[in-house]
């Protein structure tokens, strides 16, 4: 008997159908986030990156062309097993013999070329404004400026790239997620918290009156407690992007990496669950703050799995990876963070979760306690295996990656 098979008899003895989990997994679709390839560069400024996020490490071989990053991605989409959209951000522009176009006045031709990648591979495209990296961030702020030129200027930002989304969606046939995130607020303590947050307000406002189609085009607000520079406060804070998420119809974005260290996402995921139809994460690891390390196989990576699987809502949450390290090999990165994602929701889809809520309910904590504990050792790696096989991809990938960066990577200058 093959280890899977052994495995298989295994799970079922826990009440596990393992086929029906792999079935599940390999229909998941996870959004992989671009800016890994080249530290969230992109291409439409030579601006270095601000708004209070940052890449450490000078690992040789990053993308510095559209050509290049495209084809560090099918690299890396080639060792990932599963389904998976790509997540474009709008600095990732490209701009055509001279051609160029503020963020103001991007438009759907200069998102051309990745709509031909994203068909001819036949991906989804989510998209993001990019309020960061650009000289009209006046003093950290975009959105929620006091300088009316400024935040006119983020405005039509916005609204340009609700229309790049809608335009991916009709182009790909897929929909679009589109996801707002403002680095503003204050390195030392204000004297004003509600001008700034009744500006964001009033600003979202005018970029929502944009018609798109709300079949097409989901649009999410994402929250953040700080940032490098700007630690005492944040304009877009939880309590502001869940609120004005829930009286506007949005959809909530949780990034794991944007709470207090002892706050955990896997914990917030039901209770938004109850209130709003969907719900979006950015998956990434924040090492002791908002970090962006590569995702690992972890407890919480697990457990904000765990609660996705149990509550069943895998057609209601928009997975997405969201990291950044320049300190290692960034398709090998690319490739860990988001197979882990996968790994803990395949480890989540092999949790008897009936069986266990029923301990739970009949308040039988003791044999919920070892259930939890057993499963830890259960034959899981016997099933992602079975999983990689079936999507013809390895468990080794360093290899692909080592030949990669040998052939590629170390030839760029
Ligand atoms: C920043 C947010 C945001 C960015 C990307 C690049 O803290 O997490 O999602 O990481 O938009
Ligand atoms: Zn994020």
């Amino acid at each position: 008997m093959s280890r899977y098979e052994e495995a298989r008899k295994i799970y079922s003895s826990y009440g596990v159908d393992t086929e029906k989990a792999l079935d599940t997994l390999k229909n998941v679709s996870i959004s992989v986030h671009c800016w890994q390839g080249d530290d969230v560069m992109g291409f439409d400024s030579r601006e270095a990156l601000s708004g209070g996020i940052q890449t450490t490490g000078n690992y040789p071989g990053k993308a510095t062309t559209p050509e290049e990053l495209m084809a560090d991605i099918d690299k890396a989409f080639s060792l990932i097993p599963g389904k998976k959209k790509l997540n474009l951000h709008a600095s990732y522009a490209i701009f055509e013999d001279g051609e160029y176009a503020d963020r103001d006045k991007i438009e759907s031709k200069h998102f051309a070329k990745w709509v031909k990648f994203a068909k001819d591979r036949g991906l989804g495209l989510d998209f993001n404004p990019t309020y960061f990296s650009h000289p009209m961030v006046k003093d950290g702020l975009t959105l929620s400026s006091p300088d009316e030129e400024v935040r006119a200027f983020w405005v039509e930002h916005g609204k340009a790239c609700i229309r790049i989304a809608e335009y991916f969606a009709n182009e790909t046939g897929i929909p679009s997620v589109i996801n707002f995130w403002i680095p503003d607020g204050y390195k030392d303590i204000p004297a004003d918290r509600i001008g700034p947050r009744a500006r964001f307000k009033k600003s979202l406002d005018e970029i929502l009156s944009v018609q798109y189609d709300k079949s097409k085009v989901f649009v999410t607000l994402e929250s953040k407690v700080f940032g490098i520079g700007v630690e005492s406060y944040t304009v877009g804070s939880a309590e502001f992007t869940l609120s004005y998420s829930m009286q506007n119809g949005l959809t909530p974005l949780m990034d794991n990496g944007h709470y207090h260290p002892t706050e955990v996402v896997s914990d917030k995921i039901s209770s938004l669950l109850l209130f709003s139809d969907k719900i979006a994460l950015h998956i990434t690891r924040g090492v002791r703050w908002d970090s962006d390390h590569v995702v690992l196989f972890d407890d919480e990576t697990k457990e904000i799995a765990k609660e996705i699987v149990r509550n069943d809502a895998l057609e209601r949450v928009f997975i997405a990876t969201d990291y950044f390290d320049a300190s290692i090999n960034r398709i090998s990165a690319w490739v860990t963070g988001v197979r882990n994602v996968s790994k803990a929701l395949l480890f989540a889809l092999l949790q008897p979760s009936a069986e266990m809520k029923r301990l739970q309910d009949e308040n039988d904590m003791t044999a919920l306690m070892v259930m939890h504990e057993e499963l830890k050792t259960a034959p899981f790696g016997d099933i992602w295996n079975e999983f990689l096989r079936r999507e013809n991809t390895d468990s080794d990938y360093i290899t692909a990656v080592k030949n990669y960066e040998k052939k590629v990577l170390k030839e760029r200058k």
